[in-house]
């Protein structure tokens, strides 16, 4: 059989990619070579023979067995049992994006790293977001620690910065690491939760192991349940080491800001996008990209002297603490940009292989002991999980620059090294590959000589005690709004555990050490009787730090959020038409939605074709809701329980919710009470004036008590 000419025809059914593929840049060049398009190819082997006939195994007779011999059959059917590849052991659930990272202020005084060098210098970057205790199939809204995980394809190595949403973490030696993640996992008898640390285990390990009480307070807070991936903020955690060109060295701590502000979900809204859209966040990051709202941060770095170590109150080598930003201001160095999104789920996001390892010349690791455990286990980890010690050339992991050595062989070896002498020093091939002298001036990557000294100990230094001033701290800088989530966290989760003194352990030997009143307050809704404890002292500068608090982070305008506007026939065309034009030119993304998906009539008697329906995009996908009047919108929206529900729902979310003109009525039908974000007009012009100052709010906290009442 001849090949196939393309055709528009035969492109459309072989789904050709209509995605916008504008934005490239040297990594994406570099894996241009690994595509393959199949659009107007022949259906073949692996080994190049043509196919005939797709649709039947060979038989000895029409009705006869099938025969050993179909080696077309045994070849596609064997490829197809080995699929699949080991999860990732944590983080198994992500997703993935293209990008660049652009030096906007060099840091030359600080890193001889070429990357950060130059003003305007672009990197290109693959960044994974995932959640940390749910398997590949889990939903993405769960309250967990984001993963975010950054490489940077720089021309001096690949960088790799692997970090997380929140600034601190759960234990302070990598030797804890596997206890921890057995006792957050599922647990083992019936493979229960998925996806949520609300179980025995984890609050029993948590309960008994203080120097996770900071951590956990976070994962309590509304960190633990960002709305989007484009809106967390990303933080190294460790302190790492910076080496400029003189040689001399800097403690530092990496941040990522977003631009898009800090914000959450509320508890009852991200349990429900579990069940409605378990996609959620990477369908909106998919989203995000093709529509062009991309998404992007801000690199900062707070530098510290490694004689002041120990000058904070805390040790900088300790990992469940974090640098306040009042004490150590960030300091921006550039800003990232996702804009391009992975053409093959398995090939780019599942293949890739992170580590804290992959380093360059300028950028060094501190002691920190989770760290230095750290540097073992991601190389290990990969071994398994891509299968040998190639994993490196899969062309999502391959390096832009050239790399060379006399590592050889193994499975998967994609390289055809020549020459014989695969060691080295070798008079036969010249001694090459060579070394490199030592950066800056060389370029070779060599350590910083940090002197060492010391017995050979396992212990935890005196310097890593303190477990619970930060918890405090994180405590007292929480707005009103933020401690009562916290509350109702700690207090959902621990109502799940079934022993009983798990939960008195974790609110009296751990909350009751953060603040008597969060303490009171959890045992309050667990019925635990708080009479006989103690606190522990607050050390440290601070008494808080506003720039914890996620209500200080938002980012003044209203890029990026999702707004429904709830048509009914008959609604004004005019309106329609200018909500849209005046959304969408702020960034914003207006979805028309229906009582069906239907098209219909609008007061013009055009017809007007809706996104969706009030049920395909619940008001728990958007960000506010906005109903334009029109002569039958009362008829239609009045018994229309889906809708009634969307509105309820939408406003004890406490999110932005405008009535205009004949919808206004709608209100008093369902009880809302107008406030400054619940809003009532005639005139458009004003009510959308209101409504997008609402919206920049991102929520109406001063309702969270009255919206209690809604049974939504
Ligand atoms: Fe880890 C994956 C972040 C401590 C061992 N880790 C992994 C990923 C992120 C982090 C974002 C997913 C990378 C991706 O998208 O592929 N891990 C962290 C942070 C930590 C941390 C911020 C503490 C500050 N991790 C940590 C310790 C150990 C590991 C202490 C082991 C001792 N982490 C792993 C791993 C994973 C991993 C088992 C699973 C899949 C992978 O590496 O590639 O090696």
């Amino acid at each position: 059989m001849s090949k196939q000419p393309k055709t528009a025809e035969n492109s459309q059914m072989a789904g050709s990619d209509t995605l916008d593929r504008s934005n490239s840049n040297a990594k994406l060049e570099q894996l241009e070579r690994f595509r393959e398009d199949a659009t107007g190819e022949a259906l073949t082997t692996n080994t190049g023979t043509r196919i005939a006939d797709n649709q039947n195994s060979l038989r000895g007779g029409e009705r006869g067995p099938t025969l050993m011999e179909d080696f077309i059959m045994r070849e596609k059917i064997t490829h197809f049992d080995h699929e699949r590849i080991p999860e990732r052991v944590v983080h198994a659930r992500g997703a993935a994006a293209h990008g660049y990272f652009e030096v906007t202020e060099p840091a030359n005084d600080l890193t001889c790293a070429a990357f950060l060098g130059e003003a305007g210098k672009r990197t290109p970057v693959f960044v994974r977001f995932s959640t940390v205790q749910g398997p590949r199939g889990s939903a993405d809204t769960v309250r967990d620690v984001r993963g975010f995980a950054v490489k940077f394809y720089t021309e001096e190595g690949n960088f790799d910065l692997v970090g997380n949403n929140m600034p601190v973490f759960f234990i302070q030696d990598a030797i804890k690491f596997p206890d921890f993640v057995h006792a957050v996992k599922p647990e083992p008898h019936n493979e229960i939760p998925t996806g949520a640390s609300a179980h025995d285990t984890f609050w029993d390990f948590v309960s008994l192991t203080p120097e996770s009480a900071h951590m956990v307070l976070w994962t309590m807070s509304d960190r633990a349940i960002p709305i989007a991936y484009r809106s967390m903020q990303g933080f190294g955690v460790h302190s790492f080491r910076l080496v400029n060109g003189e040689g001399q060295s800097k403690l530092v701590k990496f941040h990522w800001r977003p631009k898009a502000g800090v914000c959450s979900l509320v508890w009852d809204e991200a349990q429900k996008l579990a069940g409605k859209d378990p996609d959620f966040h990477r369908r909106g990051l998919w989203e995000d990209i093709e529509r062009g709202l991309y998404p992007e941060w801000e690199l900062g770095l707070q530098v510290m002297d490694e004689e002041d170590a120990l000058s904070f109150g805390f040790d900088l080598l300790d990992p469940t603490k974090l640098v306040p930003e009042e004490l150590v201001p960030v300091r921006v160095v550039g800003r990232m940009v996702l804009n391009r999104n992975p053409d093959n789920f398995f090939a780019e996001t599942e293949q890739a292989a992170f580590h804290v390892g992959h380093v360059v010349p300028g950028i060094d690791f501190s002691n920190d002991p989770l760290l230095q455990g750290r540097l073992f286990s991601y190389t290990d980890t990969q071994l398994l999980r891509l299968g040998g010690p190639n994993f490196n050339e899969i062309p999502i992991n391959r390096p832009l620059c050239p790399f060379h050595n006399n590592q050889r062989d193994a499975p998967h070896r994609q390289q055809i090294n020549r020459g014989r002498a695969s060691y080295e020093p070798n008079s036969i091939d010249g001694n090459w590959p060579r070394e490199t002298p030592p950066a800056p001036s060389g370029g070779g990557y060599s350590p910083y000589p940090e002197p060492l000294q010391g017995h050979k100990v396992r212990v935890r230094s005196a310097s890593f005690a303190d477990h619970f001033s930060q918890a405090k701290l994180f405590w007292r800088s929480m707005s009103e709004a933020e401690q009562q989530h916290i509350v109702d966290a700690y207090s959902f989760e621990l109502s799940k555990v079934e022993r009983l003194y798990i939960r008195e352990r974790q609110v009296k030997e751990i909350l009751a050490h953060i603040d008597p009143l969060l303490a009171l307050r959890v045992a309050e809704n667990l019925g635990i009787d708080l009479d006989s404890t103690s606190t522990s002292p607050m050390e440290g500068k601070l008494q808080d730090s506003p720039a914890l608090s996620q209500m200080n982070l938002l980012p003044g305008d209203i890029r990026g959020r999702r707004v429904a506007i709830l048509l009914t026939p008959g609604c004004k065309a005019d309106e329609v038409g200018s909500l849209k034009k005046m959304l969408e030119a702020a960034g914003a993304v207006a979805k028309l939605l229906a009582p069906s998906a239907a098209a219909l009539k609008d007061s013009d008697g055009q017809p007007m074709q809706p996104d969706g329906s009030f049920a395909s995009e619940p008001s728990i996908t958007v960000d506010a809701v906005f109903v334009p009047g029109g002569e039958y919108v009362l008829k239609t929206l009045q018994d229309d329980g889906v809708a009634k529900h969307y509105l309820l729902e939408a406003y004890k979310h406490l999110k932005p919710v405008a009535l205009s003109g004949d919808a206004v009525q709608l209100a008093a039908m369902l009880g809302l009470e107008e406030d400054d974000g619940m809003l009532c007009g005639d005139s458009f012009d004003p009510l959308y004036m209101r409504f997008e100052t609402a919206l920049k709010q991102h929520r109406i906290w001063a309702r969270e008590m009255r919206a209690k009442s809604i049974p939504a």
